[in-house]
């Protein structure tokens, strides 16, 4: 295999491999001079299907601004003035991690470890926090991945499959895709290249979807539903591929339990009443179900939106579940392949010692009795199963923490108790969680918060100590990331410490370096990340050197019908759960079904009179990651605004032109965006950006300006809100109302190009 270093002229070229998505993940060349990033490139070889899309990508291009950014943060910041003042002390990191150390050991000793909480945001080695907070006794850390963004999916595939079949980019061998609350060609580089190929090869393409998207102008039927009336859908595709009998007779009849009991249940789903929940016309309904159950293999791909709609989200994914199952198209190349970690590398199961934890310190979990399925109950049933089937446990960041909500309501209300600590490692919870006005009430009264980010962000504002994170590029990397084909990683691109410059850290040495402190030193033996890195490559046969010049690994094939050799499935009956057992034994529904969002025109008719408009939020932006790059002059410049999109029928009703400055409002809160006319969004719908505060504003009184544009100030975290099974939040398809604003926002009219840095080495070529 060639290497992913080369030399050219006084410029190393590295290869390296992107979280820009956080689904997928793009290897790209690296060019470095004088420890500088000076280009982005194709990569000269690359097992990666997306290779030629690189170049493109706006945020890939980006990253010749970051390292040296005059907004990153170089060194540890202790917090001298008030919360949110901005005002700080540096310090080296030993005496930040000593400190810090000092006061959770007081915390845990005072009052016990369960009043340490976390919000683990971005990371890529999620096992370390969940290894650090089982020693130290807490199981209240939670993973934002891991429930807003696919934790219920993939709990609910557990419970049903025993095992996750949400695979990554779909196969050329599929041929029909579903795109359902997923739009790839802004969201995943990678997952869409793989569904035009599909298309090209003469593929069918069914987007369900109420904006019109990339996607839906070349599908072949677009249902563009209601917002939040997703579970409907999915109940009469149901309906109608068992009436019509177009199901896999045999693989139902041999591998699955309670059909009878959903046959029952999918009556009332007919294409009448579905359409008129969901105002997707008859006829597209039944042309849709049909070209899904007939045409094989076909794929329902992974779309995020569907986890967003508050207390039915992990319905609407258990029925797509069943979809896949009775359709044949389940362990299917093609079809919804198994997604599992390849058995080469050590997965983080097996290094986030959960056993460690105590029953009695798991039960004190946060909010668990909200979430039973992604909580220790389920947990325990889940993993008796897995065990019986003599396969590995779930990994403990995907299961089995606490609830966010729950975190920051106990902060505030101090209900079951006070939690005194919380941990922010590479989490914006002010700008991404729901219902911004409850986190900040409890960033504002929690006694003691450590942030670790690569920014000042609205978030870290309020922290006591804000620690300088290294972003991936100046971390190494292992994963199989969302993918089961490659086991991607690579090498710091550049050094996380330049003497005088900045003293950065890696997430594994902030955990080892308060696990030390705190008496877990057996526990952490791997001084540096690449020490953990090589221990966990060891299966592979490599060191670190060798696979830091050779980043990626192909495993052995990835089978069809695994199923079919292991003789059963992992689940408690062996076959796959239609009705689900476990659900059962958690004293939840065991089967799926529709329920209204909580609120709509027919479950909240009253507030429908003064809140008339749907309001959906968060479809990707292709510059940006969730709230990241907004200093980013290249990618910034190309977005400047947050953007609310309206039809021009609903414009015209509340008399708004394109460019206007809007409030969008729900019972909660309000927040500004820029009107946007398009038509391709639904009529009485309207879609507001995510992620917005403005870093340029340098105004910490406004934190930021982390509380006028920003969408999550109208969102939901209210207990009756949360989905049933796996406590999502409620951020999608809720009552709002608009509202020309006298002003724009604040932050508007000051000069972009003078507050954004325009100093960037090298760019030359990248095609700004
Ligand atoms: N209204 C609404 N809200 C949403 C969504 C929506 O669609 N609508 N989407 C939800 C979803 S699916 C998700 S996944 C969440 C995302 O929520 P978050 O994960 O909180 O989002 P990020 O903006 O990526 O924030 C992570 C923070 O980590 C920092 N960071 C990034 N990389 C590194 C690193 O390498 N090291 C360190 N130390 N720090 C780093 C970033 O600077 C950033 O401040 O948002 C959710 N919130
Ligand atoms: N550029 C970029 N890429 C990213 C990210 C990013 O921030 N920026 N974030 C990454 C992360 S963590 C995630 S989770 C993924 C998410 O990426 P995707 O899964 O593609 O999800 P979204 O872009 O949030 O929304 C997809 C579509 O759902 C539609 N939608 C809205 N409401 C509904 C509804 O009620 N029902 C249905 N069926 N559709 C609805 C929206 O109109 C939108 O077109 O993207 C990843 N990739
Ligand atoms: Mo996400």
């Amino acid at each position: 295999m060639p290497s992913s270093e080369k030399n050219f002229d006084k410029t190393l070229v590295k290869m390296g491999h992107c979280f820009g998505c956080h689904h997928d993940s793009c290897q790209i060349a690296f060019h470095i001079k004088d420890d500088k990033i000076v280009r982005v490139t194709q990569p000269w070889h690359s097992p990666i299907r997306s290779a030629p899309i690189v170049e493109g990508c706006p945020k890939a291009r980006s990253f010749v601004e970051w390292n040296r950014h005059p907004d990153r943060l170089n060194f540890p910041l202790k917090r001298v003035g008030g919360r949110g003042e901005n005002k700080w002390e540096k310090l080296s990191w030993d005496q930040a991690l000593d400190e810090i150390a000092n006061r959770l050991r007081q915390i845990k000793e005072e009052s016990g470890p369960e009043y340490l909480t976390c919000i683990d945001g971005f990371s890529s080695e999620q096992w370390a926090s969940q290894r650090f907070f089982h020693l130290f006794g807490s199981p209240n850390c939670e993973a934002t991945m891991s429930r807003i963004c696919k934790g219920d999916l993939r709990n609910i595939h557990f419970a049903l499959l025993g095992r996750v079949a949400l695979y990554g980019p779909p196969s050329e061998r599929c041929n029909c895709l579903v795109a359902w609350g997923s739009a790839h060609s802004v969201s995943g580089t990678i997952m869409w290249a793989g569904e035009k190929r599909i298309k090209d090869l003469g593929g069918k393409l069914i987007v369900i979807d109420p904006r019109q998207t990339t996607e839906a102008k070349i599908a072949d039927i677009w249902l563009q539903l209601r917002p939040g009336t997703d579970g409907a859908i999915a109940m009469g595709w149901l309906n109608i591929i068992i009436n019509e009998e177009l199901y896999d007779k045999e693989f139902v009849k041999n591998w699955t339990i309670g059909f009878p009991e959903l046959k029952e249940r999918v009556k009332k789903y007919t294409p009448k009443v579905v359409s008129e929940i969901t105002s997707v016309p008859i006829d597209h309904i039944i042309e849709s179900a049909r070209m899904y159950a007939i045409i094989k293999p076909a794929s329902i791909n992974w779309g995020t939106k569907v986890s967003h709609i508050g207390p039915n989200a992990t319905k609407v994914e258990q029925a797509r579940c069943i979809l896949r199952a009775i359709t044949g198209n389940i362990d299917v190349d093609g079809g919804d392949r198994f997604q599992e970690p390849p058995p080469q590398l050590l997965s983080h199961q097996e290094l986030d010692l959960a056993e460690l934890l105590s029953e009695e310190q798991a039960k004190k979990a946060l909010g668990w009795e909200y979430m039973k399925l992604k909580a220790w109950p389920g947990f325990k049933l889940i993993n008796k199963a897995l065990e019986s089937a003599g396969k590995k446990r779930m990994p403990s960041w995907a299961n089995f923490g606490a609830l966010q909500a729950a975190i920051f309501d106990a902060i505030v209300t101090g209900k079951p108790y006070r939690p005194r600590a919380i941990l922010l490692p590479g989490a914006n919870p002010l700008i991404l969680m729901a219902q911004t006005q409850k986190v900040y009430e409890a960033l504002k009264c929690v006694e003691f918060s450590v942030g670790m980010d690569v920014w000042m962000t609205p978030s870290m504002l309020m922290c006591d100590y804000v620690l300088p994170g290294a972003y991936w590029l100046e971390s190494p990397s292992i994963g199989w990331v969302e993918r089961c084909e490659y086991i991607l990683g690579g090498d710091r691109i550049l050094p996380k410490k330049v003497e005088g410059v900045y003293d950065r850290a890696d997430f594994y040495d902030f955990w080892r370096g308060l696990g030390i402190r705190l008496g877990q030193e057996l526990y952490w033996p791997w001084k540096t990340t690449e020490e953990n890195l090589e221990f966990r490559l060891k299966k592979l046969g490599v060191t670190w050197d060798e696979w830091r010049k050779q980043p990626w690994m192909i495993p052995p094939g990835v089978k069809d019908r695994t199923y079919l050799k292991d003789g059963r499935f992992p689940t408690p009956s062996g076959k796959v759960e239609i009705k689900s057992s476990i659900l059962e034994q958690l004293g939840l529904d065991p089967l799926p079904d529709y329920q209204e969002p909580p609120e709509s025109p027919v479950s909240t008719q009253e507030l429908f009179k003064e809140y008339s408009l749907i309001l959906i939020t968060g479809a990707r932006i292709r510059p940006f990651l969730h709230s990241q790059f907004r200093q980013i002059s290249s990618t910034r410049r190309m977005h400047p605004d947050p953007l609310m999109e309206i039809n021009p029928e609903t414009a015209k009703e509340s008399d708004l032109k394109d460019g206007d400055w809007v409030w969008i409002e729900t019972k909660r809160g309000r927040a500004k965006q820029r009107c946007r006319i398009f038509e391709g969004i639904k009529p009485g719908v309207v879609h507001a950006e995510y992620g917005w505060w403005f870093p340029e504003t340098k105004d910490p009184t406004t934190l930021f300006g982390a509380f006028e544009c920003n969408i999550n100030m109208v969102t939901s975290q209210e207990w009756d809100h949360l989905d049933k099974t796996c406590g999502n939040w409620y951020l999608n398809a809720m009552l709002c109302k608009i509202y020309k604003a006298q002003e724009p926002a604040a932050y508007y009219g000051k000069d972009l190009s003078a507050s954004l840095v325009d100093d960037i080495p090298g760019e030359e070529g990248n095609g700004r």
